[in-house]
């Protein structure tokens, strides 16, 4: 037994030697200590099979060699211990004298956004109400509350959404669906804007989007004239894209304006010469506008004889593209993060 117990305490010092981390440590004590199978536990339990004299003697030397390894393993523990964190401290060093990392952009707005933004701040500076309505809209409010009765050809220039099994439901097809909501909810007079989401059953191209952005405006107020209009359409142009933009305005028929006209601004991409987005016409049409029509008037309860007024809806989606100089509308609405990335 005597033999025994010092290979065991040589062959711990030696596995003591090679270990490095405290798991292994760990392991090791287990090996020796544990108290089911440890190869110490194992000796210090076999000495009740001695006899008197000799388990005396075993149990002393078993004990001083038990207490010797026990000694070497705390030892061990502690260097060990102690090294983790010198080496924690070493790799978890912060420089406090190192230069600003330049920090991840983790998302922005969205270009259509931006300028949406940026018009609310226009618009509201000059004393509009910035409003919203339900994309999902009554065909009353998008069509007969704006002079486009059921049978009305001009239905077919806005080619709709409609919903299954509701008749009266349709994706609005324009933000003039807003207008006459506002008038019967404020009255006149009445500055107002609206963006938002619009939606035409579209054959896409580089011009023309299904789901689209749109800026409506409208004004009621006593003695409005076009001239108004034009100097408020010609600010908000000139806000966006410098002084020196031109618009141009052409008689356009809109049932719901008397007159109206739509407006084009020259083409940001071939300016003027004629391309693909402009279709080589060198303009490219951003907005419709014109004087209230009398029946509308008359569905927002405001008398056309009493009160004048104007409205215009801008393409806002054209209106980014313009800004930024975008060749293709679908882009806008493709969730390609390479595009989006660069605003
Ligand atoms: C209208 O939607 C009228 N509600 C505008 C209006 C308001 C006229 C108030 C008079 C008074 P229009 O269908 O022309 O009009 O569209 C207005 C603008 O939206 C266009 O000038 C164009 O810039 C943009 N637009 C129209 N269709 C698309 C499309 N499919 N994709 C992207 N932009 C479009």
């Amino acid at each position: 037994m005597k033999d025994k117990l010092s290979k065991i305490k040589k062959d711990f010092e030696s596995s003591l030697k090679k270990i490095a981390d405290l798991d292994s440590l760990e392991e090791l004590y287990n090996e020796y200590f544990s108290r089911k199978a440890g190869e110490m536990t194992n000796i210090m339990k076999s000495l009740k099979e001695l006899s008197g004299e000799e388990r005396k003697e075993m149990g002393a030397l078993a004990n001083t060699i038990k207490t010797a390894m026990e000694e070497l393993f705390e030892n061990s523990k502690k260097t060990l211990e102690n090294n983790k964190w010198e080496t924690l401290l070493e790799t978890e060093k912060i420089d406090i004298t190192q230069a600003k990392l330049p920090v991840e952009r983790k998302g922005h707005l969205h270009p259509v956004t931006l300028v949406q933004n940026d018009l609310e701040d226009f618009f509201t500076s000059m004393g509009f109400m910035l409003l919203d309505g339900p994309e999902l809209e009554s065909e009353f409010y998008n069509f007969e509350a704006v002079n486009i009765p059921d049978d009305h050809p001009a239905r077919d220039m806005q080619d709709t959404f409609y919903i299954k099994n509701r008749d009266n439901l349709v994706m609005r097809t324009h933000t003039s669906s807003v207008q006459v909501r506002a008038m019967q909810k404020y009255g006149a007079p009445l500055r107002m804007i609206v963006p938002g989401k619009v939606f035409r059953n579209e054959a896409t191209d580089p011009r023309h989007e299904h789901t689209f952005h749109q800026l409506e405006g409208v004004v009621i107020d006593k003695n409005i004239t076009f001239g108004d209009m034009k100097g408020v359409i010609e600010r908000m142009v000139k806000h966006l894209y410098g002084e020196d933009t031109q618009v141009k305005l052409r008689p356009k028929f809109y049932p719901f304006v008397e007159p109206g006209v739509n407006g084009e601004v020259t083409c940001f991409l071939c300016k003027g010469s004629g391309c693909r987005v402009c279709k080589n016409t060198g303009w490219l049409e951003i907005f419709g506008a014109g004087m209230i029509h009398p029946n509308v008037l008359k569905a927002g309860n405001i008398d056309p004889k009493e009160y004048q007024g104007f409205a215009f809806g801008f393409g806002l989606t054209r209106l980014v593209m313009l800004k930024y100089g975008i060749e293709d509308i679908r882009h806008l609405e493709s969730g390609n993060l390479k595009f989006l990335q660069q605003f």
